[in-house]
């Protein structure tokens, strides 16, 4: 019945179908027929329900399921092995187990949902099915612990350079959140283990928000929150060309970074970040205080100079833009 609902769905075209003429027609309650909806929609599908009027299909199925996809990913290593389940706690945990296991660099976890998708600090991401790219790459880069962080600065340049191929112009706040127009469409999440202070393996985790409407988003975050579809309706690139784009581009940074160092990184990083000269208001462990950006150094750390005109380096810490 559901793959009928669907065909009913498609055929209508842009209208919209009551449930009770669905549910008349394949003769089943209406109750059944929301829990059908409801089904589809976890399977990815946007179905949007306006009351009086019915179910209505937004945007064809967009797959996230390699299986489902045109092809492969083209890349020699960065997702050409893609692990893919239709839901999961954390793409994270998986990507670490899988690591301890041995899994080659460059394998992805790829999920349609989350259902504990984690941010930075303990934090949550909110990682609903068909609207997203949530995925976990690992990576095993031959690294001191001191210049791991330079990896999430690398990532951050392969999400922005990635944006700019479909046409976005996007900006990075430091050290990783990617802002189209103000609002946040993607966060990064980078793991590690280590042996003393070498890098065994780096898992690094990219939630990007794709299809999401304002009113997607929970009312917490619905003011900071954004995505490619709010952007640009008319045009939202499937989740299948992101990926496979997004895995080229890391690929390619990654090779640039190994060759010549973080130098040429730090610039492309650099050419996206939101201007130096910036205010925020800083909340690091250790301290909370305002100042302006002032640059990053070669190791990826964050100069911010504060009221009395000192330079302090933040290795991690909160930014509030504005402050
Ligand atoms: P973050 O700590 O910088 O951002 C988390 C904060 O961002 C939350 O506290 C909330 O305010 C806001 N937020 C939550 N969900 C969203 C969202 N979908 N869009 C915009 N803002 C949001 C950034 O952490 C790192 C996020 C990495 C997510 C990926 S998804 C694949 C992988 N698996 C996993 O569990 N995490 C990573």
């Amino acid at each position: 019945v559901k793959d009928q609902i669907l065909k009913a769905l498609r055929e209508n075209n842009d209208g919209y179908l009551s449930g009770e003429k669905l549910a008349e027609r394949f003769r089943c309650s209406r109750m059944a027929i929301w829990k059908h909806i409801d089904e589809l929609r976890n399977r990815g599908y946007r179905i949007e329900s306006v009351h009086r009027k019915g179910y209505r299909l937004v945007a064809d199925l967009d797959p996230i399921d390699p299986t489902q996809w045109s092809g492969p990913v083209d890349t020699k290593e960065i997702g050409r092995e893609v692990l893919f389940f239709p839901e999961i706690d954390s793409t994270q945990q998986m990507a670490h187990q899988l690591a301890r296991e041995g899994r080659p660099h460059g394998t992805a976890v790829l999920a349609e949902l989350q259902h504990g998708g984690k941010g930075r600090l303990g934090r949550n991401w909110f990682s609903p099915a068909g609207v997203g790219l949530w995925t976990s790459i690992i990576l095993r880069p031959n690294l001191t612990l001191e210049a791991a962080p330079q990896i999430t600065l690398l990532i951050a340049a392969a999400v922005a350079r990635t944006l700019v191929m479909f046409g976005y112009d996007p900006k990075i706040k430091w050290p990783n959140d990617i802002l189209l127009a103000g609002r946040k469409v993607s966060g990064i999440l980078t793991e590690l283990q280590a042996d003393l202070d070498r890098v065994k393996y780096i898992i690094v985790g990219i939630g990007l928000n794709i299809h999401q409407r304002l009113q997607d988003f929970p009312e917490n975050i619905r003011d900071k929150a954004g995505s490619l579809y709010i952007i640009n309706p008319e045009q939202t690139p499937r989740r299948e060309l992101v990926f496979k784009t997004l895995c080229s581009q890391i690929e390619s940074l990654y090779h640039l970074y190994m060759e010549h160092g973080f130098l040429p990184i730090k610039a492309i990083w650099e050419s996206y970040s939101l201007p130096m000269g910036t205010r925020m208001k800083i909340t690091s462990l250790k301290k909370v205080f305002e100042g302006t950006s002032v640059g990053i150094t070669d190791q990826g750390v964050l100069l911010v100079k504060d009221e009395a005109g000192e330079i302090h380096q933040i290795h991690s810490a909160d930014i509030e833009l504005n402050a």
